[in-house]
Parts: structure tokens; C-alpha cells; sequence
């Protein structure tokens, strides 16, 4: 069997094997490697004066690690650029943040083929090639151009957008034709697959048939391959030494009252400002309720170099500090409001001491903390998951109370529900959500997609 390389923008190898900080995904895609005795490709996420194309070769857990350095120009263009002001906010469909500007478009291209040059030499003709996410969408187009005829997989961790917010983008049609070189794309949902179906044969005149895409005078195989959850991990990361004493530390400071808790990168994707309100709304629609309950958002600073995300930051500032004005007492505080990251078990302790997971993002190809609220509970005494309906997990977690994330009512409605629930209905609802989260977790998702590229078995649409 030949090895996977894996290339994604970052590269996060499992150097904290305790799973304290280390993300899930880091830690799945690095066993998938550890296995095939892999490479992980991306850029280090240093800047040089100069570009040199120089890859630093690190070996770390079983896994080779390469990376190379980028230009200060790259960034601005390729990663807060084309990235993350074109393409996260259209693919989130927020047409009106996005912004294009052809050097942003030009970076995207040069950096895809530095990474595309900057790996060739360590291709072996029996290596297959997975890449990952909205950053790299032509690189198989670079390699093909460079004379790699491996099999390359592509998978998009971000929702695959409605056609006519794609057709937005200036040259959409060159990005689409980008992912006809991949022999498999992998979406996280049905509805993104379709998405991408609709856009082939409603707007560049291509075929499908089967889960196979035809047009540019190529084919490709795709599927929906929602990402799991290290359920076992995480749930033994909830019950360990730390989560249990970050547990008892919330139950102290919960002092009786029942918390409703929040946990995203700060992302305006992630619907914060409405969740703020919704709760807002609550408190006013509750009164008896009111002062029994608080809110901790917890929301970790990201990509503050882009305008929007400085912006979303002073929108929360001011209408957290509104509502906390409003409703406090002296002994009291409706929201608290958190802005630093917290390791993986200190969160599991935090989720389990919560009565409620507002889960609620305006769009989101997953979400993976939905499925991590669910894993942290007592089985005995599970909270209640409110899940919105654009976050690609409402497919699987059809348990969960789903709702519209710019229906302030209804999500009201849902926290007043979540805090009433009788135990019997949370334990049913838990069980199911839990079965499901078992039955397709992280090493599934990651099986399924490798066997698919290597050709083992066809796309699991
Ligand atoms: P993200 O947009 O980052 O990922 P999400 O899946 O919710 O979204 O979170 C990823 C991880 O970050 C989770 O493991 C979570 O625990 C962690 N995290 C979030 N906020 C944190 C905080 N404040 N402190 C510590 N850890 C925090 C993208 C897509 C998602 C998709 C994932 C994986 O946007 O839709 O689910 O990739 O494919």
C-alpha cells in the first residue's frame, strides 16, 4: 500500500499526545498518517524575507512532517486574502464580506503552485494525496500540471455554497474547474454535494451521473463524508482528572444556577451577535427563569488581521456589555463573556457541567462542538444540544433540538424548553445522538474518505 500524503494549510502535528490542546482532527489525520507511514504537507505558518521553496523536514509522533516558509505578501493575499475575505465569507454566504481583488486571486494561484513545486520531489508513484480545505483547491491542478498522475483527493471542511452565491465570484468557473483534477471530492453534507451537483449541471452545462461530476472534458467521483468526533477520546478526556476538576470548579461557581454554554472560534459565521440576542429575548420572555440561568460564551480570537473579524469582536464587546447592563443584579451576571482559548479536557469538564449546548451558527459546514457537547455528558444526567439548522451536523443530529438561528423566538423557546426538559426525554435524546456520533466518528470519516481515493469502494454519497 502506498503512503498518504496529506497537505492542508497548517499542519498541526500531535506533539501534545495527551490531547490537551491538540485539535481531533490534528490527532485522526496524524494515526491515518502514522499508519501509511505519511507525510503532512503545509506551511509552517512563519513569513521570510524572500521566498526559497526550502521544506523543513521534522519527524514527530510517526509522522514526517514538511512544511515551507511563506512571503509577508503571500499571507496578505493567499491567506487573509483570497482565503478568508473571498472565500470563507462566500462560502458562508456572506456575499456582502466578500471581497475580491485580483492580486488576492493571484496570490491564491502562486501559493498553490510554491506548495504544488515545494512537494513534488517527495512524491512516490504509489503515494496518494489528500488535501484539505478552501486554501488549496487547485493543488491538484498544480501537480497534474507538473506531471503527478497520483490519485489526489480533495476535502472541503466549509459548506459548498447555493449556485447563485458562487456565480458572484469573478471566475468562479476556473475554481470549479480546479477540482476536475482531483480524482474524488468529499463534502461534509448531502446539501453541499448537491450545491456542487446543481452549480456542475445548471451552470457549466456538466453531467452527473451517479456520484460521478463530468464537464471540462473530465470526471470526478464525489461524495458526503461528514466529519466525526474521536468519540472514545473525548469521552475519556470528559471523565479524566482535569475535566472532572474544571467540572467541580463549575459547579461551585455555578453556585445552583443551571448554565447554558457557547464555544466557537469568533467568527461572525457562528451567529454570536443572534445567539446574544436570542438569550436576550429568553431573559425577558422568562422572567421566573431568569436569574436561575446564566450564559458563558466562550469565543477564542481568530484571524484579527481581517477587518470583519476586528469589527464582529466590537459588535459582541458592545452588545455583551448591553445586555449585562440591563439585566445584572448584584449577584448576578446574565452572560459571561470569555475570550481566551481553554485546552480539550479543561472544555470536555465545561460542557459536561452545562445544561444546555447553544449550538447555533448561521452557517457551518459542521460543527464539531456540537458533537463534542454530546460526548462530554453524564450519561445519567445529560443537557440538551440546540443545534441550528445550518450548521452541517443538523443532518446527522436529527435529536437535537434544531432550530433557526435568525429566529430569536424560537431559539428562546428552545432554551426555556432545554432547561425544562424532563430527564427521561434527555436521556432518549442523548442516546440517539450518541449512537449516531458512534457509529460515523473520526476514524470512520477518515477511513471512508482514504479508501475512497484509493479506490477501494466508491464515494459514500
Ligand atoms: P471551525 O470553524 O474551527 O472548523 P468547529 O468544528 O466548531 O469549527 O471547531 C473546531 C474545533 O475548535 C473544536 O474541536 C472546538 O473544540 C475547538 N474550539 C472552538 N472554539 C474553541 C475555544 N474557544 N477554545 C478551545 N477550543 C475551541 C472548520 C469548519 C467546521 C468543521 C471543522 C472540521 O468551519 O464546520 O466542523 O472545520 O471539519
Amino acid at each position: 500500500m502506498g503512503r498518504l500524503i496529506v497537505v492542508s494549510n497548517r499542519v498541526q502535528p500531535p506533539a501534545d499526545a495527551g490531547g490537551g490542546s491538540v485539535g481531533g482532527l490534528a490527532m485522526a489525520l496524524a494515526a491515518a498518517l502514522r499508519e501509511a507511514n505519511g507525510v503532512w504537507f503545509g506551511w509552517s505558518g512563519r513569513t521570510t524575507e524572500v521566498y526559497t521553496g526550502q521544506v523543513a523536514l521534522e519527524r514527530t509522533g510517526g509522522v514526517t512532517v514538511a512544511t515551507v516558509d511563506l512571503e509577508e505578501q503571500d499571507v496578505q493575499e493567499y491567506y487573509n486574502g483570497y482565503a478568508n475575505k473571498t472565500l470563507w465569507p462566500l462560502f458562508h454566504y456572506r456575499v456582502d464580506l466578500s471581497a475580491y481583488e485580483r492580486a488576492f486571486s493571484e496570490g491564491y494561484g502562486r501559493v498553490n503552485a510554491r506548495f504544488a513545486e515545494a512537494l513534488l520531489p517527495m512524491i512516490r508513484s504509489d503515494d496518494v494525496i489528500w488535501v484539505h480545505d478552501y486554501h488549496l483547491i487547485p493543488m491538484a491542478q498544480e501537480l497534474r500540471r507538473r506531471g503527478v498522475a497520483n490519485r489526489i483527493g480533495f476535502f472541503l471542511h466549509i459548506p459548498w455554497p447555493a449556485r447563485r452565491l458562487l456565480t458572484t465570484l469573478p471566475d468562479h468557473p476556473k475554481l470549479v474547474e480546479a477540482l476536475f483534477d482531483y480524482d474524488l471530492v468529499g463534502f461534509q453534507t448531502r446539501d453541499s454535494l448537491s450545491a456542487f451537483e446543481d452549480y456542475v449541471t445548471q451552470v457549466i452545462g456538466g453531467e452527473v451521473v451517479g456520484s460521478e461530476a463530468t464537464a471540462f472534458g473530465r470526471t470526478v467521483d464525489m461524495g458526503a463524508f461528514p466529519i466525526g468526533l474521536d468519540v472514545d477520546a473525548f469521552t475519556a478526556t470528559a471523565t479524566g482528572e482535569t475535566a472532572q476538576a474544571e467540572f467541580e470548579k463549575m459547579q461551585v461557581s455555578l453556585a445552583g444556577r443551571q448554565m447554558v454554554v457557547g464555544v466557537d472560534r469568533l467568527d461572525y459565521s457562528k451567529g454570536l451577535e443572534e445567539r446574544f440576542l436570542a438569550y436576550e429575548q429568553f431573559l425577558q420572555d422568562n422572567e421566573e427563569l431568569r436569574e436561575r440561568v446564566f450564559l458563558l460564551q466562550i469565543a477564542t480570537p481568530s484571524r484579527e488581521e481581517v477587518d470583519a473579524y476586528q469589527d464582529i469582536r466590537a459588535r459582541l464587546d458592545a452588545v455583551t456589555g448591553r445586555i449585562n447592563g440591563a439585566y445584572a443584579t448584584v449577584d448576578w451576571v446574565p452572560i459571561r463573556y470569555v475570550n481566551r482559548a481553554y485546552r480539550r479536557d479543561e472544555l470536555a469538564g465545561i460542557y459536561r457541567a452545562a445544561k444546555i449546548g447553544l449550538v447555533t451558527p448561521l452557517r457551518d459546514g459542521m460543527n464539531l462542538v456540537a458533537k463534542e457537547y454530546v460526548a462530554a455528558q453524564d450519561p445519567d444526567d445529560p443537557g440538551v444540544l440546540i443545534l441550528s439548522e445550518f450548521a452541517g451536523a443538523s443532518e446527522q443530529m436529527t435529536e437535537a433540538l434544531i432550530v433557526n438561528p435568525f429566529d430569536r423566538e424560537q431559539v428562546a423557546g428552545a432554551i426555556a424548553r432545554g432547561l425544562t426538559m424532563p430527564r427521561k426525554e434527555r436521556i432518549e435524546r442523548w442516546q440517539a445522538l450518541m449512537a449516531g456520533l458512534k457509529a460515523f466518528d473520526l476514524s470512520a470519516w477518515q477511513g471512508a474518505f482514504v479508501q475512497a481515493l484509493r479506490g477501494e469502494r466508491s464515494a459514500a454519497a
